[in-house]
């Protein structure tokens, strides 16, 4: 299903000044049963609006430690190709740099250490591939919501778009989220997994994890964050590498 992605206030502002249109100077339209409908229909769409709302702010489950999978399969990449990846692994990832640019502010380079020196959220997980398999695993990073605070996202951003290290079928992957999942809780930058660094097969030196969202929403290796307000002039368009290549949802809510 595709969802659209109206943010928050617009939504219910929108909703509010509708409303507020369809009373302004209509006082015997007020007593009119047709102005009662009006409003009933303007009430259930607020609720609505406002199931939609809820719902998507509604944390993942989280598990105990002992339900943590032994094996954590790695999907997908699982080990970049380019040099200039191979030259970051070989040095610890100690001169890589996340960016953060696009619509913000205050354009971003964040070392390895500096995304380890902050806040950090740690979860318990059940990640779902949309191929059939799932896994429960440890993720610990920064919530992303932090740091496109600090970056000062724009008022104009609708979406991050998540660029990565490596090529599939020589493309770049990359993915794309809306602002409601970048702000939601669990949302983060996952730089440790099941209590150590995060291994290179599953994305290292950080990779998103997006809760809500099935597996190839979690994009692994990123190098970039870039606040837009389209997601129409990057890759093909869709908003994701699965997207672009095989029609997969843009929205993979669960
Ligand atoms: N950069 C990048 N991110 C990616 C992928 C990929 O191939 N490249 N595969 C996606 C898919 S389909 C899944 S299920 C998960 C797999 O994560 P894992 O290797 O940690 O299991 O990463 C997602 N993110
Ligand atoms: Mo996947």
């Amino acid at each position: 299903m595709n969802t659209p992605i109206i943010p928050r206030r617009k939504l219910l502002g929108g909703l509010a000044a509708g409303a507020g249109l369809a009373l302004t100077g209509c006082d015997r339209l007020n007593e009119s049963d047709g102005f009662r409908s009006i409003l009933r229909g303007a009430e259930s769409l607020n609720k609505a609006s406002q199931r939609l709302i809820t719902d998507r702010a509604a944390l993942a489950r989280e598990f105990p430690e002992s339900a943590m999978s032994p094996i954590f399969r790695m999907n997908g990449t699982i080990s970049p190709a380019s040099d200039e990846y191979q030259q970051h692994q070989r040095e610890g990832f100690a001169n890589w740099r996340l960016k953060i640019d696009g619509l913000v502010s205050k354009p971003m380079e964040l070392s390895l250490a500096q995304l380890m020196a902050m806040p950090a959220r740690e979860q318990i997980t059940r990640h779902d591939c949309v191929e059939g398999w799932s896994a429960i695993g440890k993720w610990r990073g920064p919530p992303l919501g932090l740091l496109l605070k600090a970056a000062g996202l724009s008022t104009r951003a609708r979406y991050l778009v998540f660029h990565c290290a490596d090529f599939f079928d020589g493309d770049p992957y990359y993915e794309s989220i809306d602002l409601i999942d970048a702000f939601h809780p669990q949302t983060i930058l996952a730089w440790g997994m099941n209590g150590g660094m995060l291994p290179v097969g599953h994305g290292a030196p950080v990779r998103l994890r997006v809760e809500r969202q099935l597996g190839y929403k979690h994009a692994k290796y990123v190098m970039r964050i870039e606040a837009t307000d389209s997601l129409s002039g990057i890759g093909r368009g869709k908003g994701g590498y699965w997207e672009d290549e095989i029609d997969y949802e843009w929205y993979a809510g669960i």
